[in-house]
């Protein structure tokens, strides 16, 4: 099974380019069932230690419904699976690019959750028009233990996030221990308080937020992921989701830009266009590195070759 590592912004992304499991021919809702269902052990093998780390996110290829696309994708992580994935679909383009597969332009690309297209650019960059987007609650009242009352918007960008700005600590790299640990007690908050996105779906996502360190932005956030790991990018999803927020509260109108840093200080750059019903057309702007290109091996005997299970 080759793969492909990159990082987008500082977070990474391993793509599995051939050997993965069989998921049949659905849509790639119906597969990512398959993957959850029955090769979950696989899930674990890619992304989990001995191989991978908790902070990994693994792209599986897949060959499209539509032959007009260019390809399907799943995302998974050190727990389960993602509906869509900001950061890891510039690294499935970079992945691409550098395999000689795609030039520059559009491409449109099945996801779980929906058609994406990805441009890129003769740069390397690669911008996303991201799912329709929205705010689904606003200012939420939580009550999270050993810290008290906060406040959140709930919205999806592609996953669900519960959005933070008066959690109280600074957004730095040296304070990522304190920002894990409220951030995973939001987490149990919103679940003991019966709080949740559309349909019940459960929110795996927190993102605090904050003031632009560097003048040249407009916000940073620090993103909490469902596995406990934090996003090193500005989160794709997540950074539609607070568009999404913006847009409703008024504060960017259409067109204009939002750049968005991460705990580690890494940019995307974004904009929206409206949608239907209230939602937004998210578009996430960045760049992603290849800086591996190696061949899993499953040894016999070995103990730990489907992964250390989180
Ligand atoms: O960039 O959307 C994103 C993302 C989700 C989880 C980690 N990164």
């Amino acid at each position: 099974m080759r793969f492909i590592d990159s990082h987008t912004g500082g977070e990474p992304t391993r793509v599995l380019i051939s050997g993965g499991p069989d998921l049949g021919a659905g849509s790639m809702a119906e597969r990512l069932a398959i993957l959850r269902a029955q090769h979950d052990g696989w899930r674990s093998a890619v992304v989990n230690e001995p191989r991978g780390s908790d902070v990994l996110v693994g792209a599986l290829l897949c060959e499209p419904v539509d032959a007009a696309n260019t390809c399907g994708v799943i995302f998974f992580n050190n727990v389960g699976t993602l509906g869509m994935c900001g950061h890891g679909t510039i690294g499935l383009i970079a992945t691409l690019a550098y395999l000689g597969r795609i030039s520059p332009g559009e491409h449109r690309i099945e996801t779980p959750v929906g058609l994406i297209t990805a441009t890129l650019t003769a740069d390397g960059s690669v911008s996303v028009a991201n799912v329709p987007s929205y705010r689904h609650a606003t200012q939420v009242a939580l009550n999270v233990a050993g810290h008290g009352l906060l406040h959140g918007d709930v919205a999806w960008g592609g996953n669900w996030f519960f959005l933070c700005a008066d959690h109280g600590l600074s957004l730095n790299l040296g304070q990522a221990e304190a920002l894990t640990d409220l951030s995973w007690r939001i987490r149990q908050a919103l679940r003991e308080q019966g709080i949740s996105g559309a349909g019940g779906q459960e929110i795996d996502h927190i993102e605090l937020t904050g003031p632009a360190q560097d003048p040249a932005n407009h916000g940073r956030n620090f993103v909490l992921c469902p596995g406990k790991a934090y996003d090193r990018s500005p989160c794709g999803t997540g950074t539609s989701a607070k568009l999404a927020c913006l847009a409703a509260d008024g504060k960017l109108a259409p067109g204009q830009t939002w750049r968005q840093e991460s705990v580690i200080g890494s940019v995307f750059e974004a904009d929206y266009r409206p949608g239907e019903m209230g939602q937004i057309l998210p578009r996430i702007q960045g760049r992603a590195f290849v800086n591996m290109d190696a061949t899993l091996v499953f040894q016999p005997g070995d103990p730990f070759a489907w992964g250390i299970p989180v």
